[in-house]
Formats: C-alpha cells, structure tokens, sequence
C-alpha cells in the first residue's frame, strides 16, 4: 500500500481512482490510519495543553469582583471560575483530565448540596470559615487543609463567617467528561446540616494515625473515608522528612531538599481518590529539583515561599497562590528561593492502572 502525504485530498499527483476511494472513504464514514498516523501515535507525547501559570494575584480579584457581582445558588451552583490552558482554547480545563478552579463564598452565603460522579478536592491557600458539608458531615476548611469531596457524596459549602473565603478547587471534569462516565444530581436546596465542629466526624473516626476502626475493616473504599487532611499534620510529616535525612538516613525523602507526601486513602493505602492524586511537596532553601517528565498531567499550587519552576527550559517565578498546569511528558524542574511548599494533584492514578505511566529524569 502506498503512503500518502497526511493532506492526501489536496495530493494533485492522487490518481482517479486513489481520489475516488478517499471520498468513498469519507462517504462511508472511514478513515484510513495512513494520513493520520503520526498524530494518532507519536513518537513522544504530543500534548496540545501548553505549560502555563496563573498568578494569584490576578485570580484572586477576580474571584472577588465574581463575589459581588454574580451571586451563588442552584442552578449555576458554585462560583468557581476554572483556570483555562491556553493550548485547550475555550475550554475550562488547566490540562486534558483536570479541572482547577479558584472557588470564592462570602459571608453568609451558602452553596447548595449536590452530587456527582466527578471527583473532587478543596485545598485552601488561605482564609477559614467555610464549612463543607459531605453526606451530612460538616467539615471545616482551614488553610493548609485538603478536603475530599469523593465521587457520588452529597456535598454543600456554607460559610457563616463574617468575611469571604476562596480555595482552590480540584476536580477530574475533563477526564469524565471525555469519557461520558459523568451523571448529576441535586440535593436538598441549602445544606443539611449548618453546624460547625472543629473536626468532622469523619476525622473523629478516620484521622488517627496507624488505627483503623475495627467496625469497618470489612469496607475498603476506593476512595478515602477521610474527608479531611489536616495542614498540622502534612507540616510535620514534611519537617520530620527533613530532619531524619538530614540525620543521615537514606531513602526518607524523595530527592536531598526535598520532602514530599501523598495524601492515601487509610482503608487500601492507594491515592485518597480514584483517579487523583495529591501531593505537598517541600523543597528547603537553596535547594532544585532534578528536572523530570512524566506521562499523565499535573496542577500544582504554591502554597508558601517563593522560588522558580522550569517548564520545558522556560523559566517563571514562583509566589504564594500561583497555580501551574504541567501537561503530559513536560520536563520539570523547581528551584526554592526560601523553603518552598508546594501542593500538587495528577491523574497519576488513572495511568498507573492503565499501565500507561512513564517517567523519566533528564
Ligand atoms: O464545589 O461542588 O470547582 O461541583 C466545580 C464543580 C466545584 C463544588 C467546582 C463543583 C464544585
Ligand atoms: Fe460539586
């Protein structure tokens, strides 16, 4: 069989009848691989997503402008305004399986319960004072905190504090999207339960290290049934990383300068949620990452200190609240100007599953 160039209906040297068989092709709704083949499968990833940043210092007044223009309630259900990658143009999407959103309530506003088959995370740059509610379980958002909103679990915000919050959303939108796995629904209008506790009662069973309620063995989830990770707990997982190396024992942190969590589902140790992951990362003063690239797509966000992140060579400075879409196979590489917290959600699960997760260090 001949090759033809990718453009084969422009191809003045096509001969009648090789012109004939491509609009039979096209009439009977068929595509040859041969004029597609290297977009269909490149030698490397090809991603159309681009490296991008948003600065928080932009998002953050918009957020608010939306705050006192645009009210929150059913129907349109969240002011949340979703970051665009620029390769994915008029698309909600920070990359092609994830949703990242700058999510604003203010004072006494409330967000309406309601499920869905995408998963989701809160994590909060900043502010307390809202409570999420999950299947009935309020749970309060402070900063530093990662808060699960699993697939399918009613879920409403309320904040009766009286000053605004915004956070940061997570969600695997495009991924159910693209693969029309996604179904909606409403709950009760408000939410269920308008207390306000310290700790959820999922934490009050869940969130002890190392102890797993006997009464639930029997149930591991495939999503975490703890709905809340604590900023007082990652900080000092993430100073003691730190301080064992830096003791002399080997295989504690990721990279020297480098500490890093996952944020694990207690029942089966896997991710919290199915199909993202979620990390905090820190990187001491002075200290770089070495670059690497991986298959699947990541969002990170700073969370404290200042330093760099290059993305496929191009260089940008990092402050508190930037938010960084990495897409599939970009060479990455972080530099930390102070100590540098970084917190970072990928569709790492999805592939690892798939078989389909590469990495690879410059
Ligand atoms: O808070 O329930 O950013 O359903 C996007 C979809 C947030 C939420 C988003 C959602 C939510
Ligand atoms: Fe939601």
């Amino acid at each position: 069989m001949t090759q033809t160039p990718a453009n084969a209906d422009s191809d003045a040297e096509l001969s009648t009848a090789e012109k004939q068989l491509y609009e039979d092709f096209n009439r009977f709704g068929l595509i040859p691989l041969w004029t597609e083949r290297e977009d269909l499968m490149p030698t490397a990833p090809a991603p159309q997503a681009v490296p991008y940043v948003w600065h928080w210092d932009d998002l953050y007044p918009l957020a608010a402008r939306a705050g006192d223009l645009i009210p929150v309630g059913r129907g349109g259900e969240r002011r949340a305004i979703s970051v665009s990658n620029p390769g994915l143009p008029g698309l909600p999407y920070a990359t092609p399986t994830l949703w990242a959103a700058i999510q604003y309530l203010g004072p006494n506003e409330v967000a309406p319960a309601h499920r869905h088959s995408q998963n989701a995370f809160r994590f909060v740059l900043e502010g307390e004072g809202v409570w999420t509610v999950v299947d009935g379980d309020p749970v309060a958002m402070r900063r530093g905190d990662l808060l699960l909103t699993p697939g399918w679990q009613f879920h409403g915000h309320h904040n009766p504090h009286p000053k605004p919050m915004a956070w940061l959303d997570g969600l695997d939108i495009p991924f159910v999207s693209a693969t029309d796995t996604g179904f909606f629904e409403f709950g009760e209008d408000g939410v269920t339960d308008r207390s306000t506790p310290h700790r959820s009662r999922s934490e009050r069973v869940w969130g002890h290290p190392g102890l797993r309620p006997v009464a639930a063995t029997a149930e591991d989830t495939p999503n975490s049934p703890l709905a809340a990770y604590r900023w007082e707990h990652t900080d000092a997982a993430l100073t003691a990383q730190l301080e064992v190396a830096a003791d002399g024992h080997t295989g504690v942190v990721t990279e020297p300068g480098h500490a890093a969590v996952r944020f694990s589902n207690p029942t089966t140790g896997g991710d919290a949620l199915t199909t993202i992951r979620t990390e905090m990362h820190r990187v001491a003063a002075g200290e770089r990452t070495a670059a690497v690239r991986e298959t699947g797509s990541s969002v990170w966000q700073v969370f404290d200190g200042a330093g760099a992140i290059t993305l496929d060579g191009m260089r940008t400075d990092l402050v508190r609240g930037d938010v960084i879409a990495v897409p599939s196979w970009c060479e990455v590489a972080i530099e930390a100007r102070t100590d540098l917290d970084l917190f970072r959600f990928s569709d790492a699960p999805i592939f690892e599953r798939l078989n389909l997760a590469r990495r690879e260090y410059s």
